[in-house]
């Protein structure tokens, strides 16, 4: 075999794009507050905003698609998804919701109590709104290797023991709800947790009679990583390794839109707590629908049984994560600082490393985003102190330990000559990069702002 492995489809459609003028993109992000967010799609060249939803669904669930069985309860599409979660994620209970945030919205208020902690590696934005928005507080214990871009370290989204018994500790069990491990870790570069580390967590979790659940958006990249990383995996199938991890845990929420493959979905799945499941069933109606559609329709619940199944191929996976390494190795070379070792669905670039004589409550990376779509219209996003927010206590603005530009890789759609057009884009902007200025709100939005804000460049 070669060395080098391309990628196990063909292409048998195609979507427009074009790059309109860089006056015009000029003009169009600053009518939008040079907030990326508020863009057309039709006037951005390349979208690596989101891996969220916007893949290519394959033949296979395109066909599937076709199948769709929409009546309201007990669709065909919904057994056919139950039989995908349980031969790959291994739990006996699920529940359809129709993203990420809608299982995180049912699933929680039956786990925190007002004043509780959930204690996670790092929590994404929507799921540590949902944490508070239910009166509890969302802590990351993850280890302190990850805010240290230059670093390598293989498992960057581990847990820092220490700092989770050390918590429990302090605070009192009765204190604490649950444990949240994501996998892999977005907030920190998409980076995977060793199998090792959950493994640690559960048994901490036992001693204190805490459970364990997972955030399992990017579950499949996180297997990779540990099959390609870690001693004694190495001849486990991807689907083995996934079975394992969620082995530790009581259940998950997961939003499909990344490794389900899906354009839409999500669900909670649980692994035996017959209470918990019926607690789920019975808050999925009011939330998000009838507990065998949970929002979506049959041929979504379709296209996730059949994505479930595509996502766990290894040559898949193989190439997926080769395309984002093959970004990250080019930006690297070109001097760009980027979290090292690249995560598995976005290079995040360090900007609080490229413009340092940008602060934190300025927003280094939103600046570098704004630059980027002047640059080469290619759309990316922050994640650092303008997507963190306010303490919900003082409203005093906090501030990230990082400051990340994420160039997030959407599933089976650019071709290596795109991840080389937003390389030439970068070397043009590290070029006059001093000349960057920061940004200040105009518009503030309470909860998830950076979705709606606006702002304007600090004179
Ligand atoms: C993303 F700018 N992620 O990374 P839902 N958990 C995890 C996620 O990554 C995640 C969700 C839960 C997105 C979409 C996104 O401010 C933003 O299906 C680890 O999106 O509801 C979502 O899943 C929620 C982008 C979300 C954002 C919020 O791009």
């Amino acid at each position: 075999m070669y060395d080098k492995m391309a990628e196990p489809y063909r292409i048998k459609m195609v979507e427009k794009i074009r790059l309109i003028p860089r006056e015009e993109r000029e003009r169009k992000i600053k009518e939008v507050g040079y907030n990326q967010f508020g863009l057309k799609s039709e006037d951005i060249f390349i979208d690596l905003l989101t891996d969220s939803g916007t893949g290519a669904m394959s033949d296979n669930q395109w066909a599937g698609l076709m199948l769709g069985d929409e009546s309201y309860a007990g669709s065909r599409n919904y057994y056919n998804l139950q039989d995908s979660v349980n031969d790959i994620i291994g739990y006996k209970y699920f529940v359809p919701t129709h993203q990420g945030r809608g299982a995180e919205n049912v699933l929680f208020p039956l786990l925190i109590q007002e004043g509780q902690s959930v204690l996670g590696n790092m929590h994404f934005d929507t799921t540590k709104a949902h944490i508070e928005l239910k009166g509890g507080r969302a802590v990351n214990l993850v280890i302190d290797d990850a805010f240290e871009t230059q670093k390598e370290h293989p498992f960057k989204g581990n847990f820092d023991i220490h700092k989770l018994t050390n918590f429990i500790e302090d605070n009192g069990v009765e204190k604490c709800a649950f444990i949240l491990i994501t996998v892999t870790c977005n907030s920190a570069g998409g980076q995977p947790v060793s199998m090792e580390n959950i493994k640690a967590v559960k048994e901490i979790a036992d001693r204190y009679g805490l459970r364990v659940f997972f955030d399992a958006a990017r579950f499949a990249e996180n297997a990779y990583f540990i099959k390609q990383r870690e001693k004694g995996y190495e001849n486990k199938s991807i689907v083995e390794i996934i079975r394992e991890m969620f082995s530790y845990g009581e259940g998950l929420t997961m939003s499909a839109k990344k490794d389900g493959l899906v354009n839409m979905g999500g669900m909670i799945a649980i692994k035996e707590d017959e209470n918990l499941y019926e607690g789920a069933r019975k808050m999925v109606i009011p939330m998000e629908g009838f507990p065998t559609y949970g929002g979506l329709s049959g041929r979504d619940m379709e296209a996730l049984a059949r994505g479930l199944r595509e996502v766990v191929e290894e040559d898949y996976l193989q190439t997926r994560i080769g395309q984002v390494e093959y970004l990250g190795r080019k930006l690297d070379e070109a001097g760009i600082p980027i979290q090292k070792p690249v995560g598995g669905h976005a290079v995040f670039v360090d900007a609080k490393k490229m413009l340092p004589h940008i602060p934190y409550n300025q927003f280094p990376a939103q600046a570098l985003c704004v630059e980027l779509y002047i640059e080469a219209g290619i759309r990316a996003v922050e994640i650092g102190s303008f997507l963190l927010g306010r303490d919900p206590d003082t409203k005093e603005q906090l501030k990230s330990p990082l400051e990340l530009l994420r160039l997030t890789i959407p599933r089976r759609m650019y071709t290596n000559n795109h991840m080389d057009v937003i390389v030439e884009a970068f070397k043009n902007i590290n070029k006059k990069k001093d000349q960057l200025k920061g940004y200040d709100f105009t518009y503030e939005p309470e909860v998830l702002r950076h979705f709606i804000a606006r702002l304007k460049p600090v004179e």
